[in-house]
């Protein structure tokens, strides 16, 4: 198999994150420069034609697309060790639970993407749109916050797909672009605090050029 991805990409980390959890190292990582735009090649876009990274290449040569659609793929392809769950009960819990954080983080990119002088080639900026998308990524975490149960991770006493998801988007938001958890997220603030932790957190150098310019703006 093959990951076509690029190594400090928001999505693509999930992945990363996710395979050294697992300790999978059989699947060969395809580096494509995105500031340079090498995921517009037309052979790319033959394997996706939406042209985002990360695309995970199986062996028959399928593609699969979206970031979570790869984890619950792997997931399979490497039960061991679960991180979706015993049961179908499990297994529903942890959906909800990735949902949620997509959810979150589809905000919080709107928020950057309008907020973040790095994007403002990429949409128009506006102060008023970047707010109102932090206020509904505050709103979707809350929202995880009730579900996240007691334990260490989402997962319980071990991180689970959604804990993947949920650290490697909040770790990019807050290296980055500087967008803290909000506060009051006590549960959320201290798992991300343990996966912070463990060796699979480890970050992956930012393009120089992006540093001072990702922070927000102040709006
Ligand atoms: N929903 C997709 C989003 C993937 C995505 O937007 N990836 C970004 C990089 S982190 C990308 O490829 N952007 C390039 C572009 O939009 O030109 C997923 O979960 O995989």
């Amino acid at each position: 198999m093959k990951l076509y991805q690029f190594p400090w990409g928001i999505y693509p980390r999930r992945v990363h994150i996710y395979l050294r959890e697992k300790g999978i190292h059989d699947i060969e990582m395809v580096d494509l420069n995105v500031i340079a735009g090498e995921h517009r090649n037309p052979a790319y876009l033959g394997k996706n034609p939406i042209g985002t990274m990360p695309t995970l290449e199986t062996d028959a040569g399928d593609c699969i697309r979206q970031s979570s659609s790869i984890l619950l793929h792997l997931e399979q392809r490497y039960p061991s060790p679960d991180m979706i769950g015993a049961n179908d009960a499990e297994r529903a819990q942890t959906m909800d639970q990735l949902f949620l954080v997509n959810e979150a983080y589809h905000y919080a990119n709107l928020c950057t993407g309008y907020g973040s002088p790095a994007l403002a080639q990429r949409r128009e900026p506006s102060d008023e749109v970047a707010r109102a998308m932090r206020f509904e990524y505050g709103q979707a975490l809350h929202n995880l916050e009730a579900v996240a149960g007691e334990g260490s991770y989402l997962g319980g006493d071990a991180p689970n797909l959604a804990d993947v998801v949920f650290f490697a988007s909040q770790q990019f938001m807050q290296e980055l672009y500087k967008l803290a958890l909000p506060s009051g997220l006590t549960r959320l603030g201290g798992i991300y605090q343990r996966f912070s932790e463990r060796p699979s957190a480890a970050l992956a150098p930012f393009p120089e050029m992006l540093v001072p310019l990702a922070p927000l703006r102040g709006f």
